[in-house]
């Protein structure tokens, strides 16, 4: 009832709220005129943190296909206005000896969530050479289409932008159809190798949850990732305008699971699961993106062992520098769980440091209010976020959990995104979660 009548005020404020056109211009300027206000509270992913600098080094073997890891620094990676993580290169170590660790950092003082990576090579045992940039830059050509893209998509807008690059939504001009395109910068080190995977991950990927690959092209020094449009925003634009009640917890929560059984009965790990990285469609639909620093297992490297992701929503496993699986991705979502039930994952005002101190040493964490959730979502969140990676349940044992069986279809979202957009017009600058909020 209260969000049918916070729905109702904010309807009556947006009256410029008519069409997909309006929605989106008009909340792109809401947001950059909120983010200027001197007395706008910073949305959650923009609380400052410590530089995210990780001072252990990986020790351990891995095969050669690490030493490929060793260099991923994702250049996604978020930084758009709402997730600024920067990104910078892993650093290589001496041949032969543990790599060091590497924060993917650090260069904004405000950068919130820090997505990092660091490897251990193959200590030990023989070290590949890594591969060039030049070598990732003549891989990437062989990837991409030779068409120019200038001629084959019109009406180029930019939606987002990071340290990546940014993010534009266009119509190909031969179909009418509108498409995103991730406009990403080859200039960083490293950003080559990443948009090699994320490529390759998205082409031999489809799947009804994944965001869909459509093309990639070189253009002058960038590449651009033509994907399907999302037009509901992310899970994390959400979470910051709403408060999302459980019903709709479990779809969001099926449809990820869904997704990420995909890709892992495909042995990929996503290894960078987060609100950000979970895009929306106004039917309802909701899809896993960012595919960047995702990993490929085979049958001679079942596990990983570097240092990947975005601290928040690490698991515990990969601070302890075990070797790891798929349950990554699990962890990762339990996290999101949390931050659809309290609007921020937990330890989220305190550094990289503690964080890694708390997630690996602090169990399953807590909600601050259990006793307002229902049995079966703390029991779902508990199965997803078992320190142990053998307790914790995977993606399909996920699916046949109550609390996701019980989930209603996924056009039962398309109020919550609808009201999430309105919501960001009509924006609020009260104190608490960012904005106002659905209670
Ligand atoms: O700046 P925000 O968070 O609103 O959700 C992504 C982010 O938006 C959005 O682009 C911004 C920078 O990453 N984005 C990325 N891929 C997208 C897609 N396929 C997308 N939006 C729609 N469709």
């Amino acid at each position: 009832m209260d969000r049918v009548c916070a729905a109702a005020v904010c309807t009556a404020f947006s009256v410029a709220y008519s069409g997909y056109f309006f929605t989106h211009l008009a909340r792109h300027i809401a947001r950059a005129w909120r983010e200027s206000a001197p007395w706008s509270p910073k949305p959650t992913s923009e609380l400052p943190l410590a530089a995210c600098v990780a001072e252990e080094e990986a020790k351990g073997e891995e095969d050669a296909h690490q030493a490929a890891d060793a260099a991923t620094a994702g250049p996604e990676h978020p930084a758009s206005s709402s997730s600024a993580s920067v990104v910078a290169p892993a650093r290589a170590a001496a041949a032969g000896s543990e790599e060091a660790a590497s924060p993917q950092a650090g260069s904004s003082s405000t950068s919130s969530s820090c997505t990092w990576s660091t490897s251990s090579s193959s200590g030990g045992t023989e070290q590949l050479r890594e591969r060039t940039e030049d070598e990732w830059l003549a891989m990437l050509r062989m990837l991409v289409s030779k068409e120019d893209p200038e001629a084959k998509y019109t009406d180029l807008e930019i939606i987002g932008k990071g340290g990546f690059g940014t993010v534009c939504t266009a119509v190909e001009t031969a179909t009418g159809e509108e498409v995103a395109i991730k406009k990403i910068s080859l200039l960083q080190e490293s950003s080559k190798e990443l948009c090699v995977k994320e490529i390759q991950v998205m082409r031999d990927n489809k799947d009804g949850n994944l965001v869909n690959y459509i093309d990639s092209y070189l253009v002058h020094e960038e590449l651009w990732l033509v994907m399907e449009y999302m037009d509901g925003g992310s899970l994390h634009d959400v979470i910051r305008e709403t408060r999302m009640a459980e019903g709709e917890i479990a779809v969001v929560s099926r449809e990820c699971l869904q997704g990420l059984d995909f890709l892992h009965s495909k042995q990929v790990i996503h290894r960078d699961i987060k609100s950000h990285n979970i895009l929306l469609s106004l039917d309802g639909s909701v899809k896993l993106a960012d595919f960047g620093l995702a990993a490929q297992l085979t049958a001679e490297q079942s596990k990983r062992r570097s240092a990947v992701g975005t601290t928040y929503w690490m698991a515990p496993e990969i601070f302890t520098r075990k070797p790891y699986g798929p349950k990554v991705d699990i962890w990762s979502f339990g996290i999101v769980g949390i931050e659809m039930v309290e609007g921020a994952p937990p330890y989220l005002m305190k550094t990289s440091r503690t964080v890694g101190q708390l997630i690996s040493t602090g169990g399953t964490p807590k909600l601050q209010n259990p006793r307002q959730q229902s049995p079966w979502l703390r029991d779902f969140l508990r199965c997803c976020l078992q320190t142990d990676e053998d307790r914790r349940w995977c993606a399909q044992e996920l699916l046949q959990h109550p609390f996701v069986t019980s989930a209603k279809p996924t056009s039962s979202l398309t109020p919550l995104i609808m009201a999430a957009q309105q919501l960001w017009l009509t924006a609020d600058t009260s104190p608490g979660r960012g904005h106002c909020c659905l209670l």
